[in-house]
Parts: structure tokens; sequence; C-alpha cells
């Protein structure tokens, strides 16, 4: 492995396979070290590039996100760590990429469970490249004050309690990210802290070992003490006895293997680490102990002692004046995420929307207050759900039935209607579902489906101030207003329209009371005097029985009815039923493969003359 220092304050990485939290704990890392520049150059999401939107201290910062590990490479030329958080099945593949890549120098390998052949290849690679592997099955490594694997050392609040914002004297190498976060604590309490904290992993086959570390903060003059924690298993900790008895390591090493208990155990024990398992009496912990404290580590009697051990080494450095304790002081305050402090309820904050008529919070989602299951067991219509919904009560059957025979007799009137006519040729355009209903949609209004509403005010004003059909229609007049909920285009005196027959009848026999709607039976009365066509159409009858319905169902008050005219609820009937047959024409135009509408010019009038 390379010889000295992996990282400093301006290393950046390349993060692949993008996770919110550890990129975000990587920035926080930042700002609490100073950094001027983010520690992530970038994100690779294999296939999507684009950017996201994360924190550096309080401001937020566009990480851009690259497609490919070439790419990316390409883009930033010098961030040289690939940090990897791709699952084990595809690890081999992303890591090999990488380390293809001649920009990238170190590859951290998050994945556990990268089979053992694999690793084997990633670090005979590596080894020939002169590149770094760290990992797999790691959490990765710390250089204290200047650059952060993904998830290390763990919450901002440990971090700063283990003072890793700023670098100390101790080099640390283990196999377990989660000792590291207990020895960085110890660090911190006995010495002057950390300078660089690596877990290599807990994999049979690291992708570097502890020796290869050991020797590389040997030759990084801020080191001034090295700690090892090793566990039973394997041969690793031998290399490193090795280099000590070679006289490789000139500074102090502490070192402890742990699973000593191992031998309480009648067989031999899987401890959590794939590699964590005695093998024969060479890779017991004791063995290594001894050997790694023949070789001149200094080593505890026990793991309890290691603390003790590691203070004793340090404060005889100290009074060596080998080390000058780094002067301490206070980082900066990374802000804490909303989210999270509205959770603990250190914050509160405003809600910016208010919502009353769906709850999806809870086991099942309500509809005012009606959980889902009970609309299903009761039999509940589609009218009985507009009630709750829209008027946020359950309606009487009646009332319910009366809207879904609304919703059945408007659904659609054929092809020829405004709406019907915008989606077939939109449709017929090519475009999609949505886009062809909505430009159905948009033609309801005042002329076409949406005079429902206006019906409904017109009528209740005419009706409640007792003006006769005549006053009521020529003050209309007067005005130029045209009745909303009068007149037709193909509907007559002569060929009355089913649906106004239908829904009138239905009203008569169910409804208490139907004064409005018979009042609008006087208008036509007259208007039909005047022509033929102005029959009360299918916005005029629904418009006047609504009023009905809300005013005889004894559920609404005058002030509520007088809102929902106001509001304008009643259009929504003809949006949603006639929402159904503009779907099907949708459906109906792409099933039969029709081209592209063209008006025909037979079929305009081009003229000079307007
Ligand atoms: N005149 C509907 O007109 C239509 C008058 C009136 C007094 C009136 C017209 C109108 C009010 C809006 C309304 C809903 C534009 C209709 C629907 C859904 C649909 C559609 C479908 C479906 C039709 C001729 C003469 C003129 C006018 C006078 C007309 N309406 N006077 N009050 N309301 N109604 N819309 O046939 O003296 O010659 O100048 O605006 O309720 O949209 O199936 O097609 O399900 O899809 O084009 O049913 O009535 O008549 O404009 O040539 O007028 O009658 O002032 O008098 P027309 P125009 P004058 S249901």
């Amino acid at each position: 492995m390379a010889t000295g220092q992996l990282f400093s304050r301006t290393t950046q990485a390349l993060f692949y396979n993008y996770k919110p939290s550890p990129v975000q704990r990587m920035l926080d890392f930042d700002f609490l070290c100073g950094r001027e520049t983010p520690s992530v150059a970038g994100v690779i999401n294999p296939g999507s590039d684009g950017f996201q939107k994360l924190f550096f201290g309080q401001e937020e910062i566009a990480v851009p996100v690259h497609g490919s590990i070439p790419s990316a490479c390409k883009i930033h030329p010098t961030a040289d760590v690939f940090i990897n958080f791709a699952s084990f099945r595809s690890a081999y593949a992303s890591s090999m990429e990488a380390l293809k890549q001649p920009t990238i120098r170190v590859v951290a390998i998050i994945a556990e469970g990268v089979p053992e052949a694999d690793a084997k290849r990633l670090i005979a690679f590596a080894r020939a490249n002169n590149k770094v592997v760290i990992g797999p099955a790691t959490v990765g490594g710390i250089q204290a004050g200047a650059f952060k694997i993904g998830d290390t050392a763990g919450t901002l609040d440990n971090i700063i309690h283990c003072k890793l914002y700023r670098p100390g004297s101790v080099g640390f190498v283990s196999k377990s990210g989660g000792m590291s976060n207990e020895m960085y604590n110890v660090l911190a309490r006995v010495t002057d802290g950390l300078y660089e904290g690596i877990a290599i992993g807990g994999d049979v086959y690291p992708g570097s070992t502890l020796s290869d570390h050991v020797l590389r903060f040997n030759n990084i003059p801020q080191i001034k003490m090295i700690v090892v924690l090793g566990e039973l298993g394997g041969r690793d900790e031998y290399s490193l006895v090795d280099a000590l008895k070679e006289g490789k390591v000139g500074k102090p090493v502490v070192a402890w293997v742990s699973g000593t208990c191992a031998r309480l155990f009648k067989s031999e024990v899987q401890f959590g680490h794939a590699g964590a398992k005695s093998g024969g009496d060479e890779e017991s912990a004791q063995a290594k102990n001894k050997a790694l404290a023949d070789a001149g580590a200094i080593v505890p009697t026990s793991f309890e002692g290691l603390e003790a051990t590691v203070k004793a080494t340090y404060d005889s450095l100290v009074d060596k004046k080998v080390i000058i304790p780094v002067k301490d002081f206070v980082p900066p305050t990374v802000p804490e995420d909303l989210n999270s402090a509205i959770k603990s309820g250190k914050v509160r904050a405003p809600t910016h929307i208010v919502s009353t008529i769906c709850d999806d919070r809870g086991e099942e989602p309500t509809y005012a207050g009606v959980p889902m299951s009970t609309i299903i067991e009761k039999d509940y219509g589609v009218g009985d759900v507009i009630s709750l919904l829209w008027f946020k009560r359950s309606l009487p059957r009646y009332c319910t039935k009366f809207i879904e025979m609304c919703v059945m007799l408007c659904a659609d009137h054929g092809p020829a209607v405004s709406g019907a006519h915008n989606t077939i040729v939109t449709a017929r355009a090519g475009k999609d579902l949505v886009s062809s209903l909505v430009s159905g949609l948009l033609t309801i209004g005042p002329r076409f489906g949406g005079a429902i509403d206006d019906a409904a005010r017109y009528f209740k004003e005419a009706h409640d101030k007792g003006l006769t059909p005549y006053d009521f229609v020529e003050s209309m007049k007067k005005k130029g207003i045209r009745v909303p909920g009068i007149g037709h285009r193909i509907k007559s005196r002569d060929n009355r329209d089913k649906r106004v027959e239908l829904l009138q009848k239905y009203a008569r026999t169910q409804f208490p009371n139907v004064k409005y709607m018979e009042y609008a039976v006087t208008v036509e009365t007259y208007t039909l005097s005047k022509a033929n066509n102005l029959v009360l159409n299918v916005d005029g009858c629904i418009g006047s029985l609504f009023l009905d319905l809300l005013s005889s169902c004894a559920m609404f008050t005058p002030q509520e009815i007088d809102e929902i005219i106001e509001i304008g609820y009643l259009n929504g009937l003809f949006v949603l039923a006639r929402s159904i047959g503009l779907i099907g024409h949708t459906f109906d135009q792409k099933r039969l493969k029709q081209p592209l509408y063209r008006h025909p010019w037979e079929d305009v009038l081009y003229t000079k003359y307007t």
C-alpha cells in the first residue's frame, strides 16, 4: 500500500449509489471541520443524471448526480476517493470499474457479504495498480478534522463528543466499525484525540490490512502513537507482528486482539464478522496478543486495561515532549434538520397546508372521519364517497342516489359536444390520456356543462326574492345575461332531454320538497313561449334540484348552502361525470387508431369581412 496520507482537508469523493443520510453526514462533518469545499464532489446513481439538494452548513447546495462511474470521474478529475454504497451483489462490478479509473486512488466498499473470490480479485487489482481498498464490510474511516467516509463515527453528537472535528496525535486501525466508535471515545478521553481511524472490515479478505495501515501511520508525521484493535480469526495480526519484528514500525503501538472469551466455548464460535472465528490455536486472540507483545507492541492484559494502557503510552509521549497536545476549540454548530428538531420537540413550525377531508396517517385512510373499511363493509356507493369528501357529512341515501344519478346521466353525451370533440382531437394528435382528458374538461364552462352553479345562484335568488318568471327572465335579458340552465343546442319542447325527465321524476317522488325545481319549470314555461329550444336543460335541472336537496334534507344551515353555491361545488358534478365519458372517448380513438384530425377547408368560411 502507498506510503502515507490517504486523505486531507481538500479530499473529495464520489459517492456511489445515492443514500441521502450518509452523504449529508459527510457534508455536516465537513462543515464542523471548517472545510471550504464539500467532501462529496458528486453522486453516482446508475442511469440518472441531475443533482441532489443537500445542506452544507446552513446553505443548500446542489450536488451533481451522474449516471455512470466514468462520466463522474471525467467531470470530477480531482475526486480520488470512491465511496461504494452498492449492495453486495453489485459491489464487485462497481468497485472494479472505479479501480480502473485513473483518477481514483482509494475505494471504500461498505457492503457486507461480497463473495471472497471477488474480494480477492479486487485486492489483487488494487495492489497491482498501487490503489487502496478499504473494506468490504466496513463503515469506512475518518481523518479527524479533514475527511470522513459515509457513516463513520456515527452521529454529529458523537463526532463532537469524540473531538473528531480536529486532528489529534493517534492513528487507529481496527476491524470493526462499532469498536472504532468505542475507541474514538476512549482516545478523546485519555489522549489529545484521533488523527486518523480506519475500520478495515470484518471479512476474511479485507482490501487493506491492519499492518498496511499501521505502516502507513508510521509514515505520517502528525501521528505519534498507534492503536490497533484486532480480533480472533485469520492471520492479519501476524503481518503486523512481522513488521514490528523487522523494525518497520518506529512509533509505539498499543494493540489488543479481542475474542479471548472464545476459549470458554467448547466448540468453534463464529463471532459477528465473517472472519471472526478461531480456526486454530494460532488464530486465537490469546496467541495473537502474545505474539504482538513479544514483537514489541504494548498489549494490556485484558480489554478493560486497554484504556489505561493507551493513556500511559500517551502520557509518556507527552512527558517526553514527543506529543505537544493539540489545543482544543469549540467547533461551529451544525444547524439541526427541521424534521429532527420537530421530532425532538425543540422547535415548532407552522404548517403550510390545512386539510379536513381525508386523513391517511393512521392504520387506514378516512374520508371525513369514516374509515375505508367502513365504506366497503357498509356497501357505500360513489354518492356516499362524494358526500363525505365534498360535503364532509354522510347524506341520506336518497341524496347520495341522486348524486350518483347525476354522475351516471352526465357521464357522456356523444362525440359532438365541446368536451368530447376536444378530447377526440387531442387523442388523435397522439397525446396521452391526461392531456386528452383535460383538453376536454377545459371546455366546461358557462355555455357547456358548467352552468349548474350559476343556474343554482340565479334560480335561488329569483325564487327567494319572489320574482315572477317574466320579471326574472326579462331582468336577465336587460342585463344581457342568458339564463343559466335554460336552452339547449339539440333539445327542445318536442325533443325533451331524457336526463332532465329522469332526474325530475326521481326528485318529485323522493325529495321532501322540490320548490326550486318547480320554480325553474315555470321559468322554462315562459322561455319556451319565446323559443322552442329554451328548455330547462340538464345543468338547470341539476342546479335547481341540488338547491332542493340542500334546503330540504335538514343537514345544511342557510349559510352553508350559500357557501356551497358561492364556492361553486355543483359544476363539480358535471366535471366528475363527464371525465368518465372523456376518458372513454380517448380510449375509443386510440383503439380505433384514428389519425391526426384536420378540419376540412370546406367547413371553414374564409372571409375578409368580420
Ligand atoms: N337564448 C346552451 O344556445 C346554449 C338563452 C336565451 C335566455 C337563455 C344557450 C345558453 C345558458 C347556458 C347553459 C348548458 C348555448 C347547456 C350542456 C351540456 C350538454 C350539451 C349538449 C351535454 C344554446 C338563440 C336565441 C337568442 C338568445 C336566446 C338562448 N339561450 N335566452 N336565456 N339561456 N344557455 N348551458 O342554441 O333573441 O335570437 O338573440 O347559453 O345552460 O352544455 O348535449 O350539447 O350533456 O353535453 O346556441 O347537454 O341556451 O342559441 O345562442 O343561438 O340563441 O335564444 O338570446 O335570442 P343556442 P343561440 P335572440 S347543457
